[in-house]
């Protein structure tokens, strides 16, 4: 038996899953293992939460909360979505499991002791307040290249170019705004030129990857590679197993590939199955398009370096875009995966995602699109089909599968055609063209239903009962064939077609079965719906809500969700130092201890307290407010107090560093 081992990109445990993920890599990563069970390969499909890296780490520290604590809740909700989904997943682990850190360190030690991993001082950013180095998204400025603001350490979403950190303009720490400095430290760097050319030789000679991977690959490979830095001076991460690597950690990318292997490798554990008999047989990874360099140039090197075989294939989902926008979740144009799959049943999300457009180009989600074809391709040619299929059997033939005689030419191109779908849908899937393959299935239950029209069955029972019991043998034999060869699509609906039928598992399960026809006189159950319409009043509210979103960028700047409020550091705090602001009627400026910290903090108080009045108070601090010089002076914080009577909010029995939630 051959073996496959197939994986989707990690995704980051720091949002759930919305309609683009699905779309780009899930469901045709899923496709692909339903239909290989199906033909008797042995499959390994794995997958895990990415946990590790800086947005994580930034947001936890923005909300007040640990990394491991934001990853716990997305793991969860990730795990969820894609459950709901129906993605056949043989395991989904975590980058924060025990296993994954020790395949990754030795992944890690092994290259380093094969010289493909070296030292190197370099400059980096560094804030003196937050006394640490400000790797990745912990800085923030303005792109060198295209100007564009809140340009990344690592990162220029304006532009899309990679950033070295200290190349941004006007830096800022994005814990406390300050300015960064700039100091050496010691990082460990990946030899990535050194595999150029083993590189251009793989990707040249790998006849089976897709166009959109190779043509990028290619053009990368032709701009030449640069070493990666491949550490960080961070906490949140895994440690680098080195001795003199103290407060250093792998890179995130230099880590979450080997989730493939540890997720697998917890598989072999549970099962007791080697998991490398998998990789070696073949190996396809599915991904979305904004990661095709790390998984054809960075993935691969590392991989060679290491002695390791490389994957069979790589591929690459494009973008999803919504109601014609790009979407983006910071603006709330998208729509969540547990959201909709509250409302609309998987198997139709799974449908329209496959059909609406190749793989292998972008493509938009509108909301009158998903319901023109759930209307008129599930229920009116598919659902229907199945459903007039079902109902004249059981009215005419007392539900049994009726005897054929003396076929004529138009059963006979009928027949021809139920025979060879299997193969040509096989066809498609095998070159990763699920929409093609799904194309061909409607397509045929379209002619099914023209089959069934001219040979007029209602009539014919009367004056023709041949043709009526041909008609009948055959609509039943592609109803089952459609229920076989759809199972990968939809894995809930086609198993239902099953069961009306009363056909077991083994022939349901088995796609070599998918043509052969069910004998004459099989008894079939009573049908029951299954592809419903949606109602223009459903995509009416939808589309409703959806653009609700748009006006709220505006307007929604009085209302904040509990998230914004989590981001909010308020905390009790003692003032220990007060003195008026010379030339000022108005300020104070005060020394707050918050417990972990001390803030200078220039209040407007002056008028309503004295110094000495003030001091020693317990009062309530905004304790992480961007740093800000008043009067020239550096204020980090703000005492909360009634904005006309300057009453300040003190609570005298709280504890001095206290969080008020
Ligand atoms: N966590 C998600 C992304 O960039 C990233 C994938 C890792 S795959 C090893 O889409
Ligand atoms: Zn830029």
């Amino acid at each position: 038996m051959s073996k496959v081992f197939i994986t989707c990109a990690l995704p980051y445990a720091n949002g759930p899953c919305h309609l683009g993920h699905l779309r780009s890599t899930y469901i045709p990563a899923d496709i692909y293992a339903r239909y290989n069970r199906m033909n008797d390969v042995d499959v390994l499909f794995v997958c895990a939460t990415d946990e590790h890296g800086t947005p994580i780490a930034v947001r936890a520290e923005q909300i007040g909360k640990s990394p491991k604590e934001i990853a716990d809740k997305f793991h969860k909700m990730i795990k969820h979505d894609l459950d709901s989904c129906n993605i056949s997943f043989d395991y989904f682990s975590r980058t924060t499991d025990d296993l994954h850190y020790e395949i990754a360190q030795n992944f890690f030690l092994k290259l380093y002791e094969k010289g493909y991993i070296y030292e190197k001082v370099i400059q980096q950013p560094y804030c003196d307040e937050c006394k640490r180095f400000l790797p990745d998204r912990y800085v923030e400025g303005i792109c060198p290249h295209c100007k564009g603001e809140g340009a990344r350490g690592d990162h220029c979403e304006t532009c899309g170019r990679h950033l070295d950190p200290i190349q941004l303009e006007e830096p800022t720490c994005l814990i406390c705004s300050s300015t960064p400095e700039i100091k050496e430290s010691k990082q460990y760097f990946f030899k990535l030129s050194h595999f150029e050319s083993a590189l251009k030789d793989w990707i040249n000679g790998n006849e089976e990857l897709p166009p959109n991977v190779k043509n990028y690959a290619l053009q990368w490979l032709k701009e030449g590679l640069k070493d990666w830095i491949l550490t960080r001076d961070m906490e949140w991460g895994i440690p680098v197993p080195l001795e003199d690597a103290e407060g250093k950690i792998i890179y995130v990318w230099g880590e979450a590939f080997l989730g493939y292997i540890s997720s697998a490798a917890q598989w072999s554990m549970k099962e007791n199955k080697p998991w490398k008999d998998y990789w070696n047989d073949k190996t396809i990874h599915f991904i979305g398009k904004d990661i095709i360099y790390h998984h054809s140039i960075f993935w691969p090197a590392l991989l060679t370096g290491y002695g390791c075989k490389l994957p069979t294939n790589i591929v690459a989902g494009e973008y999803l875009s919504l109601e014609g926008r790009k979407m983006s979740t910071s603006k709330n144009w998208v729509i969540w995966a547990s959201e909709f799959l509250e409302k609309f049943e998987s198997d139709i999300l799974r449908y329209y995602l496959v059909i609406n457009a190749p793989l292998n180009r972008d493509t938009d989600f509108s909301w009158d699109d998903f319901q023109r074809r759930v209307n008129d391709e599930l229920a009116d040619v598919l659902g229907n089909f199945l459903h007039r299929t079902f109902t004249f059997t059981n009215r005419f033939f007392d539900g049994k599968i009726p005897e054929p005689k003396e076929m004529d030419e138009y059963d006979e191109e009928f027949k021809e055609r139920i025979l060879n779908i299997p193969n040509v849908v096989y066809e498609k899937i095998e070159k990763f063209k699920f929409r093609e393959g799904l194309i061909e299935i409607i397509r045929l239950a379209k002619f099914g239903n023209k089959y069934f029209n001219d040979k007029e069955p209602w009539k014919a029972v009367k004056e023709n009962p041949k043709e009526a019991a041909n008609c009948l043998y055959l609509c039943n034999q592609l109803a089952k064939t459609l229920a076989v060869i759809l199972t990968p699509y939809i894995p809930v609906k086609a198993p239902q077609i099953m069961e009306i039928m009363n056909l077991d598992d083994f022939e349901t399960s088995k796609w070599e079965n998918a043509s052969e026809f069910i004998p004459a006189g099989h008894k079939i159950g009573e049908p029951i719906p299954l592809f419903s319409k949606i109602d223009d009043s459903v995509i009416e509210k939808e589309k409703e809500v959806l653009y609700e979103n748009l006006k709220e960028e505006v307007t929604m700047k009085d209302i904040i969700s509990i998230d914004d409020f989590a981001k909010i550091d308020l905390r009790i705090g003692k003032v220990i130092g007060a003195e008026r602001v010379e030339g000022s009627e108005n300020l104070l400026k005060l020394m707050v201890d918050v417990s972990e910290k001390k803030l200078q903090i220039v209040a407007g108080l002056a008028k309503k307290y004295s110094p000495e009045e003030i001091k020693d108070k317990k009062v309530v601090v905004l304790a992480n407010l961007k740093p800000a010089k008043l009067f020239g002076i550096k204020s980090e914080g703000m005492i909360l107090a009634t904005s006309d009577n300057l009453s300040v909010l003190s609570a005298e029995d709280a504890v001095v560093g206290e969080k008020i939630k």
